[in-house]
């Protein structure tokens, strides 16, 4: 959260002579470090000659992970949005091609309304998100490459190049794990995951933006917030906020960070992707059963959807036209994270919304490229059309009421959700080669 002010409408963000402060420190520290220029993220390797994205090297992201899986993908830098990544496509071993996944995917606003009610703040679309990229020093993308980003509209146009994208591969430990037909023999694998983040400064505070792209298929985006709680807001003066200073006077002003992603699906190429939503339902024994049971029900979503998640239910992405080699259609589950809903505006009251795609609809809320008369939240986009190209928009709300620990620099607190591919491949992408043959009906060999 940021200063606080009764001041409606545009205000002047935080002081500028802090951002050029803090700018100039991390040129210094860039200049004293060795951090390199635009490149890619890895070469492409020799022996799997697979078309790369389709964009100029600078803008390429490829990077084959430890378990012989390789992602490839463009980037851009909106002057709302800011990170934007592109033609997003999965190529596991034994592939001789790469699965296209996501034609898009990007933030689609971070909307922080104050408990008070005294303001609320549309970070990507009315207060400088993108314009907020901050340098990153080398030693904030370990064994990575930080590339350079030119800052559309930038606040100070001299400097309009930001070195703001990370790309960097992390341990993610134990893909599987199986004990093998000896004693001493174990199917094992220790995975890494190519990640791709910027930090974007609003206000007080810094937003991580965070890909993270595993070996398995599985895409996990987090929304994480750091920097500082702005102490002007250390009054709340309704009685609402959390003392962290000595005592009691200085009280943080509770607020919600409700995060929304837009994701436009391309699976296999194809735009015209089906909407499946499934949920369970579990009664208890009749007498004489042995044992509850739980029943599963498809529900196609043809028309547009705003859905909210539930115990028991989940929604998938399914391709119009791949399949896997058992001849399922390849499908994306879409798996929802811990969020707290806020129902103060009708756009925060549902989790996931399924939108026909509308190239003017790029912003769930205060969305300002569609013409007059056009709604401006992604709520009033669901309208009953028919879903022949469906966008995906999820949103994941957190109430942060302060704690002392949030100062200072305030540990970063994580939201967001993740993709997980279904029957994109006939087994688990990373199967060892001798266990290849055990699909379907097997039995252990003797
Ligand atoms: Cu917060």
């Amino acid at each position: 959260m940021r200063e606080k002010s009764s001041i409606s409408g545009p205000r002047p963000r935080m002081s500028r002579a802090r951002k050029g402060a803090a700018v100039g420190l991390s040129l210094a520290a860039l200049a004293a470090g060795a951090t390199t220029g635009a490149a890619p993220a890895s070469a492409q390797p020799k022996n799997a000659p697979a078309p790369a994205a389709d964009c100029s090297a600078a803008y390429r992201i490829e990077q084959k992970l430890t378990g012989g899986t390789t992602w490839r993908m463009c980037w851009r830098y909106d002057g709302k949005a800011g990170l934007v990544l592109e033609k997003i496509s999965y190529q596991p071993k034994g592939e001789t091609k790469p699965i296209k996944v996501l034609n898009s995917a990007r933030l689609g606003q971070i909307h922080v309304p104050y408990d008070d009610g005294s303001v609320e703040y549309d970070d990507l679309t009315g207060f400088g998100f993108a314009q907020g990229l901050m340098n990153l020093a080398p030693g904030e993308c370990p064994g990575g490459t930080i590339k350079t980003v030119k800052v559309p509209e930038a606040w100070d146009p001299q400097n309009a190049d930001v070195k703001g994208l990370c790309t960097t591969t992390r341990a993610r430990g134990h893909a599987y794990r199986m004990q093998g037909d000896a004693a001493n023999k174990v199917y094992q694998a220790q995975s890494k995951d190519l990640l791709v983040y910027t930090v974007n400064q609003v206000g007080w505070y810094e937003y991580m933006t965070e890909w993270r792209f595993q070996d398995d298929g599985t895409v996990t985006m987090n929304v994480g917030a750091t920097g500082s709680l702005s102490y002007d807001d250390y009054d709340a003066g309704d009685g609402r906020g959390w003392p962290i200073g000595k005592g009691d006077r200085a009280k943080a002003t509770s607020h919600s960070h409700n995060v929304f992603w837009r994701l436009d699906f391309g699976l296999d190429g194809s735009t015209k992707n089906r909407i499946e939503q499934y949920d369970s339902a579990v009664t208890a024994p009749a007498s004489g059963d042995p044992a509850p049971k739980t029943r599963t029900t498809r529900t196609k979503i043809a028309k547009e959807l705003a859905g909210d998640a539930k115990n028991y239910r989940w929604w998938r992405v399914v391709s119009a036209t791949g399949k896997n080699k058992d001849g399922h259609a390849r499908s994306y589950e879409i798996v929802p994270g811990a969020s707290t809903k806020y129902p103060g505006r009708s756009y925060t009251k549902h989790d996931m919304y399924f939108t026909e795609y509308n190239k003017c609809e790029k912003f769930a809320t205060h969305n300002p490229g569609c013409g007059n008369g056009h709604p401006k939240s992604v709520d009033k986009w669901v309208s009953g059309q028919a879903l022949t190209h469906p966008i995906a928009w999820m949103n994941v709300g957190f109430h942060h009421i302060a704690r002392d620990e949030d100062q200072q620099p305030m540990p970063v607190h994580w939201q967001g959700f993740s993709i997980v591919p279904r029957d994109v491949t006939a087994m688990n992408p990373l199967t060892p080669s001798e266990l290849a043959w055990q699909n379907g009906h097997w039995r252990p060999r003797s």
